[in-house]
């Protein structure tokens, strides 16, 4: 197979933003094949550093604490704490999960900028940039909102209306002032440094578009090529914001390294303390030419680590370079994009926590339908499918036969006739050697959907082997040929649950515990060789069917989730003190609702939401449950007692898994501000409104 050419291999995950949660198609885009990859070099015995971390500067970290009211620190520490907890739990085996905000990573950042300064490899340019004399701070283009001049939005932020789309510069906002203090920004000038990009053209056409042009993925070989052929532009590595990185030079003070010059110097700095960690020599990993570097990210992350970072790596002279940058496409979901704020996701944490058991199912599935070459969608009943059909019906069915009938045939010993246990079938062994010719090519080959049919293609072919052999027909008959038939199936498992290991690794250990064998000691390719007299232990079952009413459960869930965020998006603080009327409607459609006076007789808040509030009400009809989108406004104890407007005659709704049914009318005014509607004087339950 592959011509050993390296020494050893240092992968690098994506460092996620710590603004949030992340959902399962950043986990298929860039954590799992590059576990799968980093799982599949340590079977190989390759010497391997796998890092990863928090990304944990820039405007989308200061963004989501200005939006959750609390500091940046906060906000970091709260999503690190989660990212990385839900990364473990998915067996992601990354050797440190770093995060930017340690002092170590700072120095790393400051002192690769200081190197590149002394050098003379920027530019440092004065420009106009948008101030807030009244808070005394230069202002991101996020931080700018104004009117929309194609849509009339007037919430729409200086580099994008999200109402219409369209993507936006401050300069042509209607009306500009500032989210900090409502000012009218002023153009004031400020230095930054930038990257000569456009110095490196040359040197990038030779590095990618000539020699690249057969290894590199096809979508990334083009994101490049497009964006040299257009001409690069010197880039600036610093902002004027007060949460991120200083720039270590005198008189910058109030500046910091652009965000995206500092993160993937987090792939060093990681690097760094994993050596620290583990008394390595981190310079091996990132400075020897024996060392092969891969990257695995999205697709939105091609520019920055194929040709800003390596112009970085490059212009500091004494860096290897990326060796592959094997970038995926996207994944949908249930025919729609992926997002967390429009609550269309399925978050790392809400899988975890709905199917705490069920970590190899997902693993399988989102590499089965990983988005290698083009986007890929997720949907509920494809994944049931899946682990019903491949990981039950194959894998789980061919281990389970086998270790049945060890069992009740020969209490579960390994023994041979002649004391002597030899893998004997010769078709099968040369079938499996070509198989882990084609599992290992497709992993040096970045195709990980492809490597994990190959190593399920092992269960199929012992579930073939089995049913052809039939050993529970040739038991009665001739035991010695059952044994033999039996034996070569585990010698098969052993090879499965190794093949198998970088895609499910807790299947593969509880496979080495059935077989009563040590997992750590195999390698990729290895045969396992069973003593005689040798004990496996009872079985267990791999997997288990997955029911229509769990698959039906998690498809409501995410329809709930994306409607509550749809309504809370509407409860948002509205600009217009008056919204304009609705169209006319007549008066049997008023009629139509029955609404009536009600009593709140208890309160309480739904767990794990903000907004919603579970109500019971006296309508004087009956006492019914609502859940009403009011938490953030009341405390359960206050409202008590409260007479409201009741519509009764709505059709019943789930919600979080509660079934609402009518809604309590609310007034709001334009600042969003909740009360009830009821009568002045208190009346009867029941009591009609009309
Ligand atoms: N945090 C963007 C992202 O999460 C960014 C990646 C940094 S990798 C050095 O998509
Ligand atoms: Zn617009």
């Amino acid at each position: 197979m592959e011509t050993q050419k390296y020494k050893r291999y240092t992968i690098t995950a994506a460092l996620p933003y710590a603004n949030g949660p992340k959902h399962i198609g950043h986990l298929a885009g860039a954590y799992i094949p590059a576990d799968l990859y980093a799982r599949y070099l340590r079977l190989k015995k390759r010497d391997v550093v796998f890092v990863c971390g928090s990304d944990e500067h820039g405007t989308a970290i200061a963004n989501q604490a200005m939006k959750e009211g609390t500091t940046p620190r906060a906000i970091i520490d709260k999503y690190h704490a989660l990212i990385k907890d839900c990364f473990e739990k998915l067996n992601i085996s990354f050797d440190i999960y770093h995060r930017t905000s340690e002092p170590l990573h700072h120095e790393t950042a400051q002192e690769l900028f200081t190197d590149l300064n002394n050098q003379g490899s920027f530019v440092e340019k004065v420009s106009d940039q948008y101030f807030d004399e009244e808070a005394n701070s230069f202002l991101a283009d996020r931080y700018i909102i104004g009117t929309c001049p194609n849509c009339g939005n007037d919430h729409a932020y200086g580099d994008q209306c999200e109402r219409c789309g369209t993507s936006l510069s401050p300069e042509e906002l209607i009306n500009p002032h500032s989210a900090l203090s409502g000012a009218k920004p002023v153009l004031k000038p400020t230095k930054h440094w930038y990257l000569p990009l456009n110095e490196y053209e040359p040197w990038l056409k030779e590095w990618i578009l000539e020699g690249h042009a057969k290894d590199w993925k096809t979508n990334v070989y083009g994101q490049c090529k497009s964006w040299i052929d257009g001409g690069l532009h010197p880039r600036a590595v610093t902002r004027d914001l007060d949460w991120g990185i200083k720039v270590p030079v005198a008189g910058a003070d109030g500046k910091v390294l652009y965000v995206w010059f500092d993160a993937p110097i987090g792939y060093i700095s990681a690097t760094k303390q994993w050596a620290i960690d583990k008394g390595k020599d981190w310079e091996l990993y990132w400075k020897d030419k024996e060392t092969k570097l891969v990257h695995f990210i999205g697709k939105d992350n091609i520019v920055f680590h194929c040709i800003v970072f390596p112009v970085m790596l490059k212009a500091q002279g004494s860096f290897i370079l990326p060796e592959n940058v094997p970038a995926n496409e996207f994944m949908n979901l249930e025919g729609d994009k992926m997002s967390t704020s429009r609550g269309w996701s399925i978050e790392m944490h809400e899988y975890l926590a709905d199917f705490p058991d069920k970590i190899d199912e997902l693993r399988y599935y989102l590499t089965a339908i990983a988005p290698e070459t083009s986007d890929s969608e997720f949907t509920w009943k494809d994944y049931q499918a899946r682990v019903n059909n491949e990981l039950v019906a194959i894998l789980g069915n061919f281990v389970n036969r086998v270790m049945v009938l060890m069992h009740k045939f020969f209490d579960g010993k390994i023994t041979a006739p002649a004391g002597e246990v030899d893998f004997t079938d010769e078709t099968l062994n040369k079938t499996v050697g070509e198989l882990y010719d084609e599992l290992e090519s497709s992993f040096e080959n970045y195709k990980f959907r492809q490597a994990q049919q190959t190593a399920m293609e092992m269960a199929r072919l012992g579930n073939r082997y089995l049913t052809e052999k039939e050993p529970w027909k040739t038991f009665k008959v001739d035991a010695e040929d059952a044994r033999n038939t039996l034996h070569n199936c585990l010698v098969l498992i052993g090879h499965m649950a190794t093949a198998l290991q970088p895609f499910l690794p807790n299947t593969s250990a509880k496979i080495f515990e059935m077989l009563n064998q040590p997992a750590g000691e195999v390698t990729f390719d290895q045969e396992l060789k069973f003593k005689d007299g040798h004990q496996l232990n009872p079985a267990s079952l791999l997997f288990v069917k997955i029911e229509d009413d769990v698959i039906q459960a998690q498809i409501d869930k995410l329809q709930a989730k994306a409607d509550s965020l749809t309504m809370a998006a509407v409860e948002e603080p509205v600009e217009q003190a008056v919204l304009p009327t609705k169209e006319n409607i007549n008066y049997d459609q008023f009629a139509a609702m029955d609404i009536r006076v009600g009593t709140i007789l208890t309160a309480e808040k739904v767990a794990k939401t903000k907004k919603l509030m579970k109500l019971t009400i006296d309508t004087g009809i009956d006492k019914r449950t609502v859940v009403s989108g009011i938490a953030e406004h009341f405390e359960p104890e206050a409202i008590i007692g409260k007479q409201v407007s009741i519509l009764v005659n709505l059709e019943p709704r789930e919600l979080k898994g509660i079934l609402s049914q009518g809604m309590i009318l609310m007034a709001e005014n334009a600042e969003g501000k909740l009360d009830f509607v009821a009568p002045v004087n208190a009346m009867g339950e029941g009591s009609v409104i009309r």
